[in-house]
């Protein structure tokens, strides 16, 4: 875990993995938060991340931040050399590899981007973290949430997300979006690709201090509008969401 009063440490107490820290002490670290903050984009296959991710980057960017914007599996050399193994449709992984392959990724990505962005006091989106694994290994893969967890709490010294953007939508119809190309994990039947969705709205429900779920179906700029709400809510304390489209989020105040 990281050194005491650092940005990952207190951001470590956020979340999922935070179960156990009162609810007052989580506050209290998140008043201590400096300006850097990590924000996870989460979804089923063509949910909108992608599309979200760069609206996001360029409001943020004019309001005065600095924006490192990454990507899971990849963002650094040896991530994209794993999410070519990963997503290759031609490679045979047992779900236990899988789940390990995604955590060594991540692990790189948060030593060489993540943690030196927050420490410089930047924004850091990433599309998709470690609530991926969670969604697509222990539920979509059947390996459960705990040997997951237990993986990737190993492998990001316990770093969560500030915030996690769930763009919820049905999987047939992410799906659809873009047809034309599938990779290992997308070639997967609807029945794996519902029990993702399903993984991904069990993990909001549980922690909605965490989770901003939006609705990934309506027009892209009712969707841009309600994660601009969600982000701000979070950076800048700016209140409750405002606009749209529906977004549920609940806040320890
Ligand atoms: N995976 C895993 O199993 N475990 C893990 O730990 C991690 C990942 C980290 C990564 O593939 C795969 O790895 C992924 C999960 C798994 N596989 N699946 N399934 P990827 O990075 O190549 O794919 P992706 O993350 O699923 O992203 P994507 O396919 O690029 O989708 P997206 O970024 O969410 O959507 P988009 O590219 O912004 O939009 C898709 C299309 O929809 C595009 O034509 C847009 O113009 C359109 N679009 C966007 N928004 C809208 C709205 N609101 N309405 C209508 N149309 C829209």
């Amino acid at each position: 875990m990281g050194q005491p009063g650092t940005p990952e440490r207190q951001s470590s107490t956020h979340g999922a993995h935070a179960t156990g820290v009162p609810a007052v002490q989580r506050r209290r670290m998140r008043r201590r938060y400096s300006t850097g903050a990590l924000i996870a984009f989460e979804g089923v296959e063509g949910a909108g991340k992608s599309t979200q991710l760069d609206l996001l980057r360029s409001e943020l960017e004019r309001r005065g931040h600095e924006v490192v914007v990454t990507r899971e599996p990849g963002g650094t050399p040896v991530g994209e050399r794993v999410r070519a193994v990963l997503l290759d449709p031609a490679v045979d992984l047992d779900p236990r590899a899988e789940a390990l392959l995604f955590a060594a990724a991540r692990a790189q990505l948060v030593e060489q981007v993540i943690r030196p962005a927050l420490e410089r006091g930047a924004v850091v989106l990433c599309d998709r973290y470690l609530d991926s694994s969670l969604a697509y290994q222990g539920g979509g893969r059947g390996l459960g949430r705990g040997p997951v967890e237990e993986v990737n709490r190993f492998a990001t010294g316990g770093l969560l997300p500030d915030l996690v953007v769930l763009l919820d939508l049905d999987p047939a119809e992410g799906l659809g979006r873009h047809a034309a190309r599938r990779d290992r994990i997308e070639v997967e039947g609807l029945g794996f690709h519902r029990r993702v969705r399903d993984a991904f709205r069990e993990l909001a429900a549980g922690d909605p201090d965490r989770f901003a779920v939006v609705d990934g179906a309506a027009p892209a700029d009712r969707v841009a509008a309600g994660v601009l709400a969600a982000v701000l809510a979070r950076l800048e304390g700016s209140g409750e969401p405002q606009g749209g489209a529906p977004v549920h989020q609940s806040e320890e105040r």
